[in-house]
């Protein structure tokens, strides 16, 4: 919970409990211009966001896909679920959740969700203008799924660090349909040789992330995290992926899955997202 961090003088949240590795850090401070191909994004821009982004290693944006797109988005997520086979569908190990890799090649419906300007302007912030995406992909979280166990996306070690992850939220993330958790500020407790593997020990020291549909959570992976249980009667449904420095090791190579309809309405932002060219 809130009473186990502080904020220090420096304004960054603090871990009483945990070691402060003090590594992640956004750029700059001022307002800074980035052009991608065909955007500007501002940074600083974003109401706060990014001041929580730092200092809990995760933020909710409301509003960020337009509430007119969103039924279109369920209903291509549905189709392309229903249509998916094995290895790209899998279903995780508990039976909680199934993910269909590669949303970047199921439809145009999907097109904008890897190049949202927060989230563009979150990896210019972090990374500056060298990164790429890592995955994007869909993940039901069904009904009567247990507590995902709490983990790491990145160490401190890896060369994908600091991965910036994104999650789109295709219906309301509530505190009973499996909205992701988080430990607040648990990013600066990842020192670089502080522990092996992915999962991290659940203590309750966790919040939800709740929004309506068409929010974005935007996280760093080093932020402990996993979906709580699900409790209701319906799927909890979510478009997600991750950014990591251009040079570090991606989960997909897109240039291995692009078909030639797929590349022929890539924008300008996509392909270098893609890292293609
Ligand atoms: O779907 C979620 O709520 C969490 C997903 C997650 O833990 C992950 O992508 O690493």
């Amino acid at each position: 919970m809130f009473g186990l961090y502080s904020i220090g003088t420096s304004g960054i949240i603090a871990s009483r409990r945990l070691p402060a590795s003090g590594r992640l850090k956004l750029g700059g401070g001022q307002r800074m211009a980035y052009t991608l191909p065909d955007r500007r994004l501002t940074l600083g821009s974003t109401n706060g966001h990014r001041a929580e982004l730092l200092a809990r290693g995760f933020c909710v944006i409301p509003n960020v896909v337009p509430a007119t797109k969103l039924a279109s988005i369920a209903a291509a997520y549905d189709r392309v679920f229903a249509a998916a086979t094995a290895p790209d569908l899998h279903t995780s190990r508990s039976g909680g959740n199934v993910r269909l890799s590669d949303f970047v090649t199921r439809g145009v419906e999907f097109d904008d969700l890897y190049v949202l300007d927060p989230v563009l302007s979150a990896c210019l912030d972090a990374f500056g203008p060298h990164f790429k995406l890592s995955s994007f992909h869909g993940r039901t979280v069904l009904p009567g799924a247990a507590a995902q166990r709490l983990h790491v996306d990145v160490r401190p070690d890896e060369d994908a660090w600091p991965l910036l992850a994104f999650i789109v939220m295709v219906d309301e993330f509530r505190s009973d349909n499996g909205a992701t958790r988080f430990v607040p500020g648990s990013h600066h407790a990842e020192a670089t040789d502080a522990r092996e593997g992915n999962q991290r020990p659940d203590d309750g020291a966790h919040v939800l992330a709740c929004g309506p549909a068409g929010s974005v959570i935007v996280y760093f992976g080093s932020t402990w995290h996993g979906y709580s249980a699900n409790q209701s009667t319906g799927a909890r449904r979510a478009i997600q992926g991750a950014y990591v420095p251009r040079g570090g090791t991606a989960a997909v190579q897109w240039r291995s899955r692009l078909s030639v309809e797929t590349l022929g309405r890539l924008s300008p932002s996509a392909r270098h997202v893609l890292a293609i060219d």
